[in-house]
């Protein structure tokens, strides 16, 4: 099966655990209920719940894997729910003032500008309840999945530092208050760091922990994360440049026109296309690293583990040519 298609696959499975996630859509609150669903089930790439499975399924013993699928799809939720909370907001008039996003009209613009403010606002709580809900509800069932309370704390800890202040949150306040005045290298790397690579970094560390990853192994994958996220941002900026509106399902060309420094505006194509190539060597490295160290951790995940290791090495590359 080609990358192509193994994303596919991987991503209707993420849209079905979506789905089971979903608020429901009753009462006088039901605009609001409807507005987050809307966002969260809007056609995106889902690149973010796969790196939490794969991460999960690279680092978890084979008898601990079916008691913690519950709390994973909880997180895969999760993560989506966070970033659908971002791109909610940052469709805003105040923020981009984007009318599309993914192909179909952005929140605010479908619903109302209050009501994408306030569907962000809930998907970015929901995520936190909807893992320690899962949790308590499993707990129920089988109180012996107590003890994975650490890994649980641990990766909520990831997800609330990654989106907050100190990741993607703050990541965003600099680009916002640095629109329109060029950047050096060193805040625009800021931002790519903060505004994208932390999801990224996050989901794959918190399908580590989760899996029971040791020190070492989750910083190896942080390294993969962090290294597969300015990769990420820059192809991002590439395809903003070169793209059109139909194949990206968002505005084109937004950047130049927020006059936004990027990867693209600081390199030029060639070397904003060479600096893509290099962050996804350095992404591959440290999963091969991750793999040749600590083979005998990585091990006991068993054929799973091979597979997502053969994945994730293959998913980099193929981000790296992405066309949308
Ligand atoms: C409003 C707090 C707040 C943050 C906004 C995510 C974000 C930060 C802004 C969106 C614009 C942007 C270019 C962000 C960089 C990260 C990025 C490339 C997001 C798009 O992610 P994809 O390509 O989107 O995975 P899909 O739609 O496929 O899920």
């Amino acid at each position: 099966m080609s990358i192509k298609e193994a994303l596919g696959k991987k991503k209707e499975a993420v849209e079905a655990i979506l789905r089971s996630f979903l608020a429901e859509e009753k009462g006088f609150d039901r605009t609001g209920r409807e507005a987050m669903n809307y966002s969260l089930m809007a056609p995106g790439k889902r690149i973010r719940p796969i790196l939490v499975e794969e991460a999960f399924f690279l680092c978890c013993k084979e008898e601990e894997k079916e008691v913690l699928l519950p709390i994973l799809h909880s997180f895969m939720a999760a993560i989506e729910m966070i970033h659908s909370f971002s791109l909610c907001h940052d469709d805003l008039p105040a923020m981009d003032n984007d009318r599309v996003r993914r192909g179909q009209d952005s929140t605010w613009a479908h619903f109302s500008e209050a009501q994408g403010i306030l569907a962000g606002d809930a998907l970015s709580l929901y995520a936190f309840q909807a893992v320690l809900e899962t949790f308590q509800k499993e707990k129920r069932k089988n109180p012996a999945l107590s003890r994975y309370e650490g890994r649980v704390l641990s990766a909520l800890l990831v997800l609330s530092r990654e989106a907050g202040i100190d990741g993607m949150v703050g990541g965003q306040v600099v680009d916002l208050e640095k629109e329109g005045q060029p950047l050096s290298e060193e805040e625009l790397f800021f931002i790519m760091e903060k505004k994208t690579a932390a999801l990224l970094r996050a989901s794959l560390l918190m399908g580590a922990i989760l899996g029971g990853a040791g020190e070492k192994v989750q910083d190896e994958i942080t390294l993969y994360g962090e290294n597969l996220g300015l990769a990420f941002q820059i192809r991002d900026d590439i395809l903003d440049e070169i793209s059109t509106t139909e194949e990206l399902g968002k505005p084109v060309h937004s950047d130049k026109e927020e006059g936004k420094t990027t990867a693209y505006s600081l390199y030029g194509r060639e070397r904003a296309e060479e600096k893509v190539e290099e962050y996804t060597e350095k992404a591959i490295s440290a999963l091969e690293n991750l793999h040749r160290e600590h083979l005998a951790e990585v091990c006991q995940a068993g054929a799973d583990g091979d597979n997502a290791y053969i994945f994730l090495k293959e998913l980099a590359l193929y981000l790296a040519s992405r066309k949308k």
